[in-house]
Order: structure tokens, then C-alpha cells, then sequence
């Protein structure tokens, strides 16, 4: 690995934003294609640290910090991946379901998709079921993530899956669901394509769902 995707790496697992944007720069001043520095570097640090966390050596606020030094990374290579006319590996619409505003869960979970190399759409907290048909219709997106973080707002999540079905685009979309209340058994039971435990889980979830 060269000097730069191995300070990128570094970067990324101390939270150190500086460290990947100067080496980020750098790689591509050297002549690195976006690519490799999205794939080699970000992307699969990005996997050492959802393994770091389901391994218990990471926490929460490590996560966050690596996802924010990953995603300063990110933005630099973003406009050079739309020059190379990379094509992303799906398109994932997320959001935070009706009635709830919590979004820190929500945005690990967007962070991680993004930097597993899908395009996110992220409509914010407190999103309609129309608002995810919506981008549903306009992105023709693969996935619809949902999160939820109260007993009370769980329901949304059956709501919106519904209403999903109801507009006729059950059959190519597929639901994943997720947030502190929420368990695979609830999943099923509302008719989710899947579930996952946290932002890795996410990950992984998707990559099947969409194999
Ligand atoms: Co609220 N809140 N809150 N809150 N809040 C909880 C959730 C609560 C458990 C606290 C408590 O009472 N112990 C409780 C819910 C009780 C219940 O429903 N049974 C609660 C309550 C009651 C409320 C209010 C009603 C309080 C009030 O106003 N009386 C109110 C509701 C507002 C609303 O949404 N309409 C409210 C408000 C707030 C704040 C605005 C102050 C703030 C949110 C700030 C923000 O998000 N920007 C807040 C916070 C911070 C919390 C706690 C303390 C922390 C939540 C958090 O961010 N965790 C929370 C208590 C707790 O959870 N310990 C609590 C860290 C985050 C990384 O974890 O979101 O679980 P989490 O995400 C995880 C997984 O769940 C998963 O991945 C993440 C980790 O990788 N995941 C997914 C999440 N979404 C996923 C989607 C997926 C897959 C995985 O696929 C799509």
C-alpha cells in the first residue's frame, strides 16, 4: 500500500479530518486514480472500523469521529469519481421516519452506505411516506432505509412500507429498517425486506439485499 493510502487509513481510524484531506489531495496529486483512493483507502478503513465496532474496540464517538475524517476524504474525491463517471453500487434513499427527529443513528447509518460506495439520498428526520415515494419515483432508488427511534414512531415504519406497496413499487424497491427499538422479529412482522443492528449491519444488509 503506498505511503498516502496508508496515512488515509491512519487518518480515518484517529478521526484525524487533516491527516485524509492532505493525503487525499496528495495520492491524487501523485497521480492515484479516485477510485483505488475510494476503494484501497476510505472504503476499506471504513469496513475495519464497522468491524472495530462490532468487535467492542470501537464506541460510538470513534465511529462518528472516522466517519467524519472519512467523509472530509470523501468530498475531495467526490467531483473526481463524477469526472471518471464511476457508477455507484445502488441507490439508497434514508431517512428518519415520521414523527421522530432523532438522527444520529440515521446519519452513522447514511455515512457508512456512502462510504461502502452507494449513492445516499438522505431526506432528514421526521419524513412521510409521499416524501420516500417521492424520491422513490424521481431517483429510482433500490433501497428505502428507515430509522426509528421511538416506541411511538415505529409505527411509521409499517405506514411507510405499506403506502410503498400501495404506490406499486413493492416488487423493485426493497425496505431496511433499524433504531434502538427496533428488533428483526418487528421486521418481519411489518413486512421489511431487512434489518440491522447498526450502521455495519447496515452495510452488509444492503450489499445482500441488492445481490
Ligand atoms: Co430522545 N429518546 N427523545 N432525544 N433520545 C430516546 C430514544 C429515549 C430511549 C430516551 C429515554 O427515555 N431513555 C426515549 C424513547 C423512549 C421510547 O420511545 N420508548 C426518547 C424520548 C422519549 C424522546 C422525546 C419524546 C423526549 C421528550 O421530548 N419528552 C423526544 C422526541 C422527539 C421526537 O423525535 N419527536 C426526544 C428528543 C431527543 C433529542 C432531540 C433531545 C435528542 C436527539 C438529537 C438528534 O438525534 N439529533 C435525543 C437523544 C439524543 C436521545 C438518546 C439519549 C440518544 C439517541 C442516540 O442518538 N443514540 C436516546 C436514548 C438512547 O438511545 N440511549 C433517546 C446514539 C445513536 C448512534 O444510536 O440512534 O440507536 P441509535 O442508532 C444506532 C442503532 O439503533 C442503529 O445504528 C446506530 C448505531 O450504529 N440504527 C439503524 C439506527 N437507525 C438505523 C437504521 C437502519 C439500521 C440501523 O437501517 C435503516
Amino acid at each position: 500500500m503506498s505511503k498516502e493510502l496508508e496515512n488515509i487509513r491512519e487518518g480515518i481510524l484517529k478521526g484525524d479530518m487533516t491527516m485524509v484531506s492532505e493525503n487525499v489531495q496528495e495520492a491524487l496529486k501523485n497521480g492515484l486514480p479516485p477510485k483505488k483512493v475510494l476503494d484501497d483507502a476510505l472504503i476499506v478503513t471504513m469496513e475495519e472500523v464497522g468491524k472495530l465496532f462490532e468487535e467492542g474496540e470501537f464506541f460510538v464517538p470513534e465511529m462518528l469521529v472516522a466517519a467524519r475524517a472519512m467523509k472530509a476524504g470523501l468530498e475531495i474525491i467526490k467531483p473526481k469519481l463524477l469526472e471518471d463517471n464511476v457508477q455507484a453500487n445502488g441507490k439508497v434513499a434514508i431517512g428518519t421516519v415520521k414523527g421522530d427527529l432523532h438522527d444520529i443513528g440515521k446519519n452513522l447509518v447514511a455515512i457508512m452506505l456512502e462510504g461502502a460506495g452507494y449513492e445516499i439520498f438522505d431526506l432528514g428526520v421526521d419524513v412521510s411516506p409521499e416524501s420516500f415515494i417521492e424520491i422513490i419515483e424521481k431517483e429510482n432508488v433500490q433501497i428505502v432505509a428507515l430509522s426509528a427511534l421511538l416506541t411511538t414512531t415505529m409505527a411509521n415504519m409499517e405506514a411507510t412500507i405499506k403506502a410503498i406497496k400501495e404506490s406499486g413499487h413493492g416488487d423493485k424497491v426493497k425496505v431496511i429498517v433499524g433504531g434502538a427499538p427496533v428488533t428483526d422479529d418487528y421486521a418481519v412482522s411489518i413486512g421489511a425486506g431487512g434489518f440491522a443492528v447498526d450502521a455495519s449491519v447496515a452495510v452488509s444488509v444492503v450489499k445482500s439485499l441488492l445481490s
